[in-house]
């Protein structure tokens, strides 16, 4: 008899786990996480589970990229694995040159500003953020720095994509 109340209770648990499972909060998680289409010249995000590889990638308080130069061909996706190693914080925004200046000019003019997009890693003294990034088209494209006074610092790195 305690036994079957045992099994009609993991039941009941089972049965509600399975409701919130298929709850709308959990719809509402999926779309928010859904791969935005958006086409840009340096390429779109790119879809985990196509990954061709990973690049990791290290921040340093000394306001370098290292690597600092990277070579990929077109239609690869890349997971970045972004490393803050220094103990301030500093961000990986991937662009064409002209855009990064646009947008470092804004972060002086707004240096709280918050913004997230696929093509940029915020990160945390110590720790490590993630990029899928798909290249789409050959090109030379740069990944900066846009913490105001890093850019100018130096803190930017090249990508060349080419067959
Ligand atoms: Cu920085």
């Amino acid at each position: 008899m305690k036994k079957l109340l045992l099994i009609v209770t993991a039941l009941g648990l089972i049965m509600s786990g399975a409701s919130i499972a298929h709850g709308p909060s959990d719809k509402a998680k999926k779309e928010k996480k859904a791969i935005s289409s958006e086409e840009k010249p340096f390429g779109r995000e790119g879809d985990p589970k196509n990954v061709s590889r990973t690049i990791k990638v290290d921040m340093s308080d000394k306001m370098r990229f290292t690597p600092a130069e990277l070579t990929i061909k077109p239609g690869e996706t890349i997971r970045f694995e972004v490393r803050n190693s220094g103990a301030t914080m500093h961000e990986m925004v991937l662009g064409t040159m002209q855009e990064l200046k646009e947008h470092a000019e804004v972060m002086k003019k707004h240096p709280g500003m918050e913004h997230d997009e696929p093509y940029m890693a915020h990160v945390a003294p110590g720790k490590t953020e993630r990029i899928v990034w798909q290249f789409t088209k050959p090109g030379e494209f740069y990944y900066g720095c846009l913490i105001p006074g890093h850019f100018e610092a130096g803190m930017v790195g090249k990508v060349v994509v080419r067959k």
